[in-house]
């Protein structure tokens, strides 16, 4: 098949999802076009079948907001009518699902019909897209879409209760690529540059937004210090880690806590952290928390949104109430108290990230694209 796939191509979940979802179907032999406005960050470009299009969109002085959607809708039909793209894929509904159906119409005026699918990821829903400014525009274009997925059950309801949603909407969960966890070039990666054998590793990967309670990481953080030999990787970027800086060091633990910024070492990271956290004000998904999971990595999560459709209490880690930083503290502790019960964690994270194996996803995805293109054939 020959598939368009649009997404934020910055260091987010829906990016990286969609990214990872383009690279496999290349693999299988799908042509991928990426539509966006710069690579997306985990895009590698050295396979014949990954095709990426870049959207510019030119200043010009009159514009105090720049026309993407525009630019972005006019690129969809130049590449779809030069390379005869059969799908369009689109991941996040603001404002994708909206240039895309304009591309839709746009094409459907010179006699190509072009299906398209609508991937929900969470913050397009339950933050953004709710606002009264886009909520119009957002139901519209969930109904225009011809297939609607989300990355998660809790996401669904969220969406049904929020927006007057006409058509029906497969929960698809987002996915891990095992196989990569193999790979020795990762594995043989040096633990004891960041911290001592009897330092438990600790890590937080975020965009260091508001939902992600990073104040909350720090006070569990500190909690955990308190009881035993910890560091804290602190991965990521954004407008709350400043603010975490400060509060390390009013805590006095900023010599135990690294603030690695965004980082392509995530795997790196992960293969040698002994507990993850996340304690989110809410998460559609997760993707932070089953990436660690791949890597036996038990997770500290709240219990909102679709986090318990990822990481199953008392099994894979814990889940509380988001704000509980008390108690969360307390099962981190309960986790990494000894190595036995460590590990019995690790391996249960690891058997939970399983059911989430591309090699499952990717086949519900491949059958939504085949059923997508008979609708027009
Ligand atoms: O979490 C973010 O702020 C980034 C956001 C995104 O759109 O990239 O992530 C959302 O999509 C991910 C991939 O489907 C999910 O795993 C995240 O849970 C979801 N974030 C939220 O719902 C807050």
């Amino acid at each position: 098949m020959k598939i368009a796939i649009v997404c934020y191509p910055t260091f987010g979940g829906s990016g990286v999802v969609a990214t990872e979802l383009g690279l496999e179907l290349a693999r299988r032999g799908h042509e991928i076009h990426f539509i966006t406005y710069s690579q997306p960050v985990r895009l590698a470009l050295l396979n014949p079948n990954v095709h990426y299009h870049e959207v510019n969109v030119p200043e010009y002085p009159l514009f105090h907001f720049q026309p993407y959607e525009l630019a972005l809708s006019s690129k969809l039909v130049d590449m779809v009518k030069l390379y005869k793209i059969e799908l369009l894929h689109v991941h996040y509904a603001i404002p994708h699902a909206y240039a895309g159906y304009m591309a839709k119409q746009m094409l459907k005026d010179e006699g190509i019909n072009l299906p398209m699918i609508t991937t929900l990821h969470g913050t397009d829903i339950t933050l953004v897209g709710n606002h009264p400014f886009y909520k119009t525009a957002v139901t519209f274009s969930i109904n225009k879409s011809d297939f609607v997925t989300s990355v998660s059950q809790s996401l669904k309801e969220d969406t049904l209760k929020l927006f007057n949603i006409k058509n029906e909407i497969q929960v698809i969960p987002n996915f891990i690529e095992l196989d990569k966890h193999e790979t020795e070039a990762i594995t043989s990666c040096r633990r004891s540059v960041m911290a001592t054998e009897k330092e438990r590793i600790i890590t937080h990967i975020s965009n260091f937004r508001k939902v992600k309670r990073i104040p909350d990481v720090i006070q569990i953080f500190y909690k955990i210090q308190q009881e035993i030999p910890a560091k804290l990787m602190m991965v990521g970027d954004g407008p709350e880690k400043e603010k975490a800086e400060y509060l390390c060091q009013e805590l006095g633990i900023l010599d135990k806590v690294i603030f690695f910024g965004n980082s392509n070492e995530i795997d790196k990271i992960l293969s040698y952290t002994d507990l993850f956290l996340l304690p989110s004000e809410t998460e559609s998904f997760g993707l932070a928390a089953l990436e660690a999971m791949a890597w036996s990595v038990p997770v500290i999560s709240s219990n909102s949104g679709g986090l318990p459709e990822v990481n199953f209490d008392g099994i894979s880690g814990y889940l509380s109430d988001k704000g509980n930083t008390d108690e969360m503290a307390q099962n981190a502790l309960k986790i990494l108290k000894d190595d036995a019960t460590l590990n019995k964690f690790k391996k249960n994270a690891l058997s939970v990230a399983k059911q989430f194996d591309i090699e499952n996803i990717l086949p519900l995805y491949e059958e939504l694209y085949h059923k997508a293109i008979n609708k027009f054939s």
